[in-house]
């Protein structure tokens, strides 16, 4: 066949693969069929060298312009594929699907509980303090009435760093410095973490403690009983019931336990008619410790005779388990997500 109409006939066979070919793919292997290294105009054009060389110009011109043309149709075959590419996507694309949530985490629940009872004792008129978790023996026993050989020391299982130093066992530090920099009147809360020498199901070597001291001209018990009152009403709600327990602490004399209602089984003592497994059947739960300050305690602060004051002494953990009835100490120090988004407020 001569070259001329073979050539001229590549335009018209594109322009029908052009027709046919409905994905950008096809469209590409009918490209390299017709345009490519090896594809049919490359093979027509091999064959221009067994020409008589007057023929040659006008075959190469006429090679030229159907190499033009082909690349044209292709291009526009290629324009309108994508065209239709895109509107499909279009079609498909709803604006109103809702995004995917991102992961986010969520405080701990120690946190939330802890950011929670320093902002009832801050509506109360408490500052908040804190000090270092590693401590001198003079500001951790010492100073609060337990020297050397006191055997209210063994009450706590220390862990020491050396003879002189350790891992306060308890944040009332924080209230001895408080008290060596300031004068009363004064009404401080210490929340922080606190380390014994103690682990089993219900005690863990580091836990959380918020510990409050008032010191005032005329602060009595009743202002004690008002303000532990008042946080726990704040925390547990409005019909939670208080009693105090006599007791003993070192740095307090007198000295009492707080229990509060079960905020289980509301007092009842059973849920259900089932024995109430977080009071056992009391109706009562132990939530702080608290007393009025030994006159000893402020001695060592340099206070003068005639201050009194109120101290208390709480564990975080246990006020969120009781708050939340969490049955087991463990899963605050597990962190697992299932258990601690929970929490998310
Ligand atoms: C408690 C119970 C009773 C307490 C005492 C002091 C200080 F430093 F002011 F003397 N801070 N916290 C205290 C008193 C703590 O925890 C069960």
């Amino acid at each position: 066949m001569d070259l001329i109409a073979a050539l001229e006939s590549l335009v018209g066979d594109l322009e029908t693969g052009c027709g046919r070919a409905s994905s950008l793919a096809a469209l590409e292997e009918l490209r390299v069929d017709f345009l490519g290294r090896k594809g049919k105009l490359a093979s027509i054009m091999s064959s221009l060298s067994s020409l008589p060389p007057a023929e040659r110009p006008a075959v190469g011109q006429k090679a030229n312009s159907v190499k033009e043309r082909l690349n044209a149709l292709f291009e526009a075959r290629k324009a309108e594929l994508e065209a239709q590419k895109e509107a499909e996507a279009l079609a498909r694309f709803d604006p109103t699907t809702p995004g995917r949530a991102p992961w986010q985490g969520t405080l701990h629940p120690t946190t939330l509980v802890t950011e929670e009872i320093c902002a009832v004792f801050r509506h109360l008129g408490f500052d908040i303090a804190s000090g270092p978790e590693v401590e001198n023996d003079y500001y951790n026993f010492e100073a609060l009435n337990m020297p050397p050989e006191h055997p209210a020391r063994d009450m706590q299982d220390t862990l020491y760093i050396d003879e002189r130093t350790l891992m306060r066992t308890h944040t009332s530090p924080v209230q001895v410095r408080t008290m060596l920099g300031r004068k009363p009147p004064l009404a401080v809360i210490a929340p922080g973490k606190v380390y014994r020498r103690d682990s089993d199901l219900t005690h863990t070597p580091m836990f959380h403690q918020i510990e409050g001291l008032m010191v005032g001209e005329g602060i009595s018990m009743a202002h004690l009983r008002g303000t532990l009152t008042a946080f726990v009403r704040a925390v547990f709600g409005g019909h939670t019931n208080v009693r105090f327990r006599p007791s003993f602490f070192p740095f307090t004399e007198p000295s009492a336990e707080v229990d509060i209602s079960c905020c289980i089984c509301g007092g009842a003592g059973h849920v259900n008619g089932e024995p109430c497994r977080v009071c056992k059947t009391t109706g009562w739960v132990e939530i702080l410790g608290c007393g009025m300050v030994d006159p000893a305690v402020f001695a060592s602060a340099g206070y003068p005779e005639d201050v009194s004051g109120f101290a208390f002494g709480m564990g975080v953990e246990r006020v969120a388990m009781l708050k939340y009835g969490i049955g087991d100490l463990r899963m605050f120090f597990e962190n697992d997500v299932r258990f601690l988004g929970q929490f998310a407020g």
